[in-house]
């Protein structure tokens, strides 16, 4: 059976990639896995129909036979653990794989989607430039962090894993901040992720939902 996601009839980010989706159907893409997308509208996602498979009105969701889900992280668990390619196959490999799952969500997207919410909503506070300096320089820290950690490897952690996924698409969150460019391994790592060919095709699916024109790859 194939598998249900749900994403945005409009993105806000007009399909630059950025919204949860994204990142969904990137797993999807890397496991060879098929699947349908209903569109929704921020309306729709706020009603009862909509609640039911996501307590908080939110995108991505994720159906398949009597399973639904919601949380992008526990998405794309599923599917790394239903599906070969995205863990390794050793234990402790795999443990690991999911940290930094975790990491991506909990320890570094936080920082960067404050900073970034910031930047949309609070730019006529008059409390803007300090706080939004502080914001900077919280998102610097982790990626100071993340940036020593990966040295010149090219993953986090030998291979490519979910945890990689995750990190990627958290990074491009930062798209057109100026911020990521001052790391050049993460750039190069952001990159990487952007040249596997089930990224790619993950892209343009989401893009043809903007421009309405069908995808190149
Ligand atoms: N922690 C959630 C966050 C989900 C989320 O924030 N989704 C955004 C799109 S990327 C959304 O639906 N925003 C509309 C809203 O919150 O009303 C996940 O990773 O799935």
């Amino acid at each position: 059976m194939i598998p249900t996601i749900t994403a945005f009839e409009r993105s806000p980010d007009r399909g630059r990639g950025l919204a949860r989706d994204m990142r969904v159907r990137w797993a999807l893409e890397e496991v060879g896995q098929r699947y349908d997308v209903r569109l929704l509208s921020f309306s729709e996602m706020k009603e009862s129909a909509h609640r039911k498979l996501h307590p908080f009105g939110q995108i991505p969701t994720y159906e398949e036979r009597d399973l639904t889900l919601f949380e992008s992280g526990a998405i794309i668990l599923h599917i790394a653990e239903a599906h070969a390619g995205l863990l390794p196959g050793d234990a402790n490999a795999r443990a690991r794989a999911i940290a930094w799952m975790f990491a991506a969500l909990n320890t570094v997207e936080p920082p960067i989607v404050e900073f970034g919410m910031a930047r949309i909503f609070e730019r006529d506070k008059s409390w803007y430039e300090e706080r939004q300096a502080m914001l900077e320089q919280r998102v610097h820290t982790r990626l100071g962090e993340l940036s020593s950690r990966l040295g010149r490897a090219d993953w986090l952690d030998d291979a490519f894993s979910a945890g990689d996924l995750l990190m990627v698409t958290v990074l491009r969150r930062l798209d057109g901040a100026g911020v990521l460019e001052q790391y050049p391994n993460l750039s190069a790592y952001v990159a990487r992720g952007e040249t596997r060919p089930a990224y790619k095709r993950a892209f343009d699916a989401q893009l043809a939902v903007f421009t309405g024109k069908p995808p190149t790859s």
